[in-house]
């Protein structure tokens, strides 16, 4: 466990990451803090939403009573709990690398700037003793990927660090039924939250069934207790469908993907460039509206992983 005695959010104990003063008075008085990434910040969405969108994912964690602690990588140092200003850089900063867990350590030795994707999050949060995440939507299994063989590191991830992960679903550019049999696979339980259907991020509807379901932020606390407390490792990610006022149907937004997955593979784009480029293109292919259930799914997901983490309790 590290540790966080020295509560001026100096380096932490023998673990190389900083704390802020609040992420870190708040962990050692173990009050509810709520883990934020920083790859949608930096890749994920365009500006002056990018920066509006991870300040106001900061105040639903608030406004539920928890402590946000959004996550990046400054100058070579992993930083929990960004100060306004640091996220400021993140969100305007061009040499922000996207940071996995693979590349994590490259970044730190080379002193450069990154932001975390849901793996790297994932891994720090959990080295400070975060137990709640909020997110947009995971990666995961890539369409095609029986031959690029690219599926996200998030999924390995959430194998690995025992969070309650909250996100509108795997990002809807993905094969979602590979993603969930991934998932599976794995062992992480994916808990539809009022829904008995994997949502697929702009769109409430995946056609993917679900088996398990919470109702509240108790029922999710209870259930990633139980699942913990048998010695389980790996995450618990709940899925909540967007508000279904700014919801993109799977039917608009699908001939949008289609078009965009391949004017990515006409220009050869592969690798980590490949969900930036296809969330732009989807965006700019809906009008905006993909964008803007992109935020909202954001924000209403950071407020329900402050209500979980707010009782989640000591244990
Ligand atoms: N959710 C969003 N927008 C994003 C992401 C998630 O609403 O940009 C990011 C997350 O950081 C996730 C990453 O970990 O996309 C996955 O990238 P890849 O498919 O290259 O593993
Ligand atoms: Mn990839």
């Amino acid at each position: 466990m590290v540790d966080f005695a020295d509560k001026s959010g100096q380096e932490c104990g023998s673990a190389s990451f900083h704390a802020s003063p609040g992420v870190a008075r708040a962990l050692e008085e173990g009050r509810a803090v709520v883990a934020l990434e920083s790859t949608v910040i930096a890749h994920g969405l365009p500006a002056p939403h990018n920066l509006i969108t991870a300040l106001g994912c900061e105040t639903e964690v608030r406004a539920s009573g928890a402590e946000p602690a959004t996550i990046a990588i400054l100058g070579g140092r992993p930083v929990i709990g960004l100060e306004h200003e640091q996220i400021e850089a993140v969100a305007s900063r061009r040499d922000m690398a996207k940071v996995n867990t693979a590349n994590l350590g490259a970044v730190v030795a080379g002193k450069s700037w990154g932001a975390t994707t849901v793996a790297a999050t994932m891994h720090l949060a959990h080295a400070a003793g975060i137990r709640v995440f909020s997110t947009g939507g995971i990666g995961g299994v890539h369409r095609g990927a029986s031959d690029t063989f690219d599926v996200s590191s998030d999924l390995t991830a959430l194998s690995r660090y025992p969070l309650v992960v909250v996100c509108a679903g795997a990002k809807a550019i993905l094969d979602l039924p590979k993603t969930f049999e991934a998932l599976e696979m794995l062992g992480v339980p994916v808990v539809g939250y009022g829904a008995d259907e994997l949502p697929a991020f702009y769109s409430r509807r995946s056609r993917v069934r679900l088996d398990l379901r919470a109702d509240s932020p108790e029922e999710v606390a209870a259930l990633a207790k139980a699942h913990w407390h048998l010695g389980l490792r790996s995450a618990v990610l709940v899925v909540q469908p967007l508000r279904e006022e700014i919801e993109v149907p799977i039917e608009e937004v699908e001939g949008a993907i289609a078009r965009a997955l391949a004017e990515a593979d006409a220009a050869g784009i592969r690798g980590k460039a490949v969900t930036p480029y296809l969330l732009g293109r989807v965006a700019e292919l809906t009008d905006g509206r993909a964008l803007e259930a992109n935020i909202a799914l954001l924000r209403q997901n950071a407020r329900l992983a402050g209500e979980i983490a707010m009782r989640m309790g000591a244990d």
